[in-house]
């Protein structure tokens, strides 16, 4: 059923692979660097390879453009992830990066950008072992070309050149099952501008409301709960760092974060990341929360584009609880004019959502590893990690 993904080192469905009486850690050995192949792999004669240098203005635009039109929809196809070219930017910018892995597949005669995938480096422990790893991320292949088998050349090529940087696993997440999920993880949605939402179909009116009664249950308080909760600063970083790494102590899988990381990953940025604090005026940094803009186009509506969507990223409670700190969000968020907050059942969240409004949602994000092998399938609880 799955004539590329049986050919891989990830775990199989079928009860063979899977037998509990196999080591944990990684499906294959390491190979030595210099015998990897050299040659990338062959496409389409149509069709070559290009690398991606998203610090060129043009290019970045041509990735934009590429998975604006092309990438992920919801089961209905009333929505379509519209990752905005500065978000790209930083998300395939990590400390680290390398343009090497920032793969495109460009028409040979038009130049046309036709499909990419992308990899950053990253370290992901999981359970007690720290493994370097690639963060896979950006799959596209445009419309056209679906469902000619393009997708395992670009995942063989990434393979490829990840190895050539003797890196031996990967992390990667999709909407669709593929052999084996590690975790299967639901979204939930909390309304914020609920008229907005029902009117672009991205939720109903339930029975017995509304609109009015509707836009009434989802007010939130104009400010903040917390008092001197305020944007993170760059002087806030060590101490944001010592309080994350602390908390991802207690998930199954999770990064290990720098603190070159987390200034990349959190230090707010218009319209890509959003981080807010509780302390650290000299002291320590007792609350974090954070999230990053994620719109989605509104596929043929006349009157509204784009849904402004806000994603819960990393959040810690030491000196609030974690409803008040994830009540702040939701504020911080509607003050920023977002028309939905969203987060998965990962971390900590099933302790608020219920009660923050949220409600589940009609797509799943299921967790993968390429090359680790692990015994059982993990809690979406015991999941850490969040891929932008
Ligand atoms: S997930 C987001 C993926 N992108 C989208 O969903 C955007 C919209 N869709 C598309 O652009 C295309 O439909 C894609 C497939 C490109 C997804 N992950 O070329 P095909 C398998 C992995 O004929 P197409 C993200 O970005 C499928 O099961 N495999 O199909 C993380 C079948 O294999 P098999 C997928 O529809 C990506 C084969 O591809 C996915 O034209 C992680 C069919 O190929 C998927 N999301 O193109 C990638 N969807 O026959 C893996 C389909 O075996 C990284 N397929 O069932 C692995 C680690 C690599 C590094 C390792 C280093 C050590
Ligand atoms: O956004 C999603 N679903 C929405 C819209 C559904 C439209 C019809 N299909 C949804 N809305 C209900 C919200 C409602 C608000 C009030 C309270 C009750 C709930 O459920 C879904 C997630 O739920 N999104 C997708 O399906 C997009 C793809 C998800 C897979 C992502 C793969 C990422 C890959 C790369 O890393």
């Amino acid at each position: 059923a799955h004539a590329f993904w049986e050919t891989q080192p990830v775990t199989q469905f079928s009860a063979e692979r899977s037998a509990p009486e196999l080591p944990e850690g990684a499906i294959q050995p390491p190979q030595k660097v210099e015998d990897v192949r050299q040659e990338p792999y062959k496409l389409p004669s149509a069709y070559e390879w290009c690398t991606c240098d998203v610090n060129d203005a043009q290019e970045i635009v041509e990735v934009y453009t590429l998975l604006t039109n092309n990438y992920v929809e919801d089961d209905d196809n009333m929505f379509r992830f519209d990752y905005s070219k500065e978000f790209l930017r930083w998300a395939l910018k990590l400390p680290g990066y390398t343009s090497q892995w920032h793969i495109g597949v460009r028409a040979k005669t038009s130049k046309k950008l036709v499909a990419f995938i992308s990899g950053v480096p990253a370290r992901i422990r999981v359970q007690s072992a720290v493994v370097r790893m690639a963060e896979i991320n950006f799959l596209c292949v445009h419309k056209k070309l679906r469902s000619k088998r393009l997708a395992p050349v670009l995942i063989r090529e990434i393979t490829r050149r990840v190895h050539l940087r003797d890196t031996w696993q990967a992390v990667y997440t999709a909407g669709v099952v593929l052999p084996k999920p590690l975790a299967t993880c639901r979204y939930w949605h909390r309304s914020l501008n609920p008229k907005k939402l029902i009117d672009v179909g991205f939720s109903r009116l339930a029975r017995n409301m509304t609109m009015a009664r509707t836009i009434k249950l989802y007010k939130l308080p104009e400010q903040p709960l917390s008092p001197g909760i305020r944007p993170m600063h760059p002087a806030d970083v060590p101490a944001v760092t010592a309080l994350v790494t602390t908390y991802l102590q207690q998930f199954a899988i999770a990064p290990v974060l720098s603190e070159e990381e987390i200034a990349h990953l959190l230090l707010p940025a218009a319209g890509v990341v959003s981080s807010y604090v509780i302390g650290g005026e000299g002291g320590r940094v007792s609350d974090l929360c954070s999230f990053y803009t994620l719109p989605s186009s509104i596929i043929g509506n006349p009157e509204h584009s784009t849904l402004k969507a806000a994603y819960s990223f990393y959040n810690v409670a030491t000196s609030v609880p974690l409803e008040q700190l994830m009540t702040d969000a939701l504020i911080l968020a509607k003050q920023d004019d977002f028309d939905v907050f969203n987060a998965l059942d990962i971390q900590h969240n099933e302790a608020f959502l219920k009660d923050l409004k949220f409600g589940p949602g009609d797509g799943f994000l299921h967790y993968y590893l390429y090359n680790w092998r692990l015994n059982k399938e993990l809690q979406p609880r015991q999941v850490g990690l969040v891929m932008l």
